[in-house]
């Protein structure tokens, strides 16, 4: 069994090349075998769907990652739960945007990250219709496509691009309706990209400046949250907590407290 202190550079390296390997892969398959006319089902409400490539995806990750290390975890977002042996555990989102892909829109992901004694320590978030692979080791700085990328360091909140997301369920979204409506007038703009992986990695490359959400899951944000901070970000829940499903707060420290205290008094942890 790994613990923490025993996160070799070897080990490290090694996860991060299945996780290259297996994300990049699975998201070649999402888009050559994405069929004419794509069937979904629901999960917690008649808005939250699955397609049968989100189900084929996760399958795939398991395949090649349980080939190449049969004693890891898993933890996905369409059912996969293994309790490991060997102190890694696979936190996965086989398509992080599901509905834009079932759309046929852009900005959906496919997210892998690697925990090793509960700790992320290699994030990987495959955007294909980017053509973009965004790719972190905790403590190792944070890429894409293999070059370093950095937070952005806008001079107010006010000139700040800010991303965010919706929930399923229709009384968090006039919840979060509401919410939005006061924070518009006092950044640049919001965008809503449909992926809270592939937010959390606009963070990090500086084309969002700021991000929030309540809701995100740990196969959201496991990855992307990786890739976040290892490009200067800080994620955080409100008034100092851990980043959870209550909520995420993602931007550099030139608007991370101002986005903080817009949002804090909305209290955009509650429903
Ligand atoms: C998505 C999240 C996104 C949220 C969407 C959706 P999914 O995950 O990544 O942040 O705003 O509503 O929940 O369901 O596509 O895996």
């Amino acid at each position: 069994m790994t613990g923490p202190s025993e996160v070799t550079e070897l080990l490290t390296a090694e996860l991060m090349a299945l996780a290259l390997d297996v994300a990049t892969e699975t998201g070649r398959m999402l888009v050559d075998e994405r069929p004419a006319h794509l069937g979904f089902g629901t999960k917690t409400t008649p808005t939250d769907v699955v397609t049968v490539m989100d189900t084929k995806a996760e399958r795939l990750l398991l395949e090649r990652i349980s080939a190449s290390r049969p004693d890891d975890g898993f933890l996905g977002e369409e059912g996969a739960a293994r309790d490991g042996t060997s102190g890694v555990r696979w936190v996965l989102d086989p398509i992080d945007g599901t509905v834009n892909y079932l759309y046929g829109l852009p900005g959906w992901a496919v997210s892998v990250a690697a925990e090793v004694a509960g700790e992320v320590v290699v994030g990987v978030v495959a955007v294909p219709t980017y053509a973009e692979v965004f790719a972190a080791v905790r403590g190792g700085g944070a890429t894409r496509n293999g070059t370093s990328i950095a937070v952005s360091s806008p001079s107010s909140l006010a000139q700040s691009l800010v991303g965010t997301g919706f929930g399923y369920d229709s009384r968090r979204r006039a919840r979060q309706g509401a919410i939005i409506a006061q924070v518009l007038p006092v950044v640049r703009d919001v965008r809503r990209v449909g992926a809270a992986a592939v937010d959390l990695c606009f963070v990090a490359c500086g084309r969002f400046d700021g991000y929030f959400e309540r809701g995100l899951a740990p196969w959201d944000l496991a990855a992307g949250g990786l890739v976040a901070r290892e490009a200067g970000a800080r994620v955080a829940g409100l008034f100092g907590a851990e980043p959870s499903r209550d909520q995420v707060i993602a931007a550099g420290p030139a608007v991370f407290d101002q986005l903080h205290d817009v949002l804090a008094p909305l209290r955009p942890d509650r429903d």
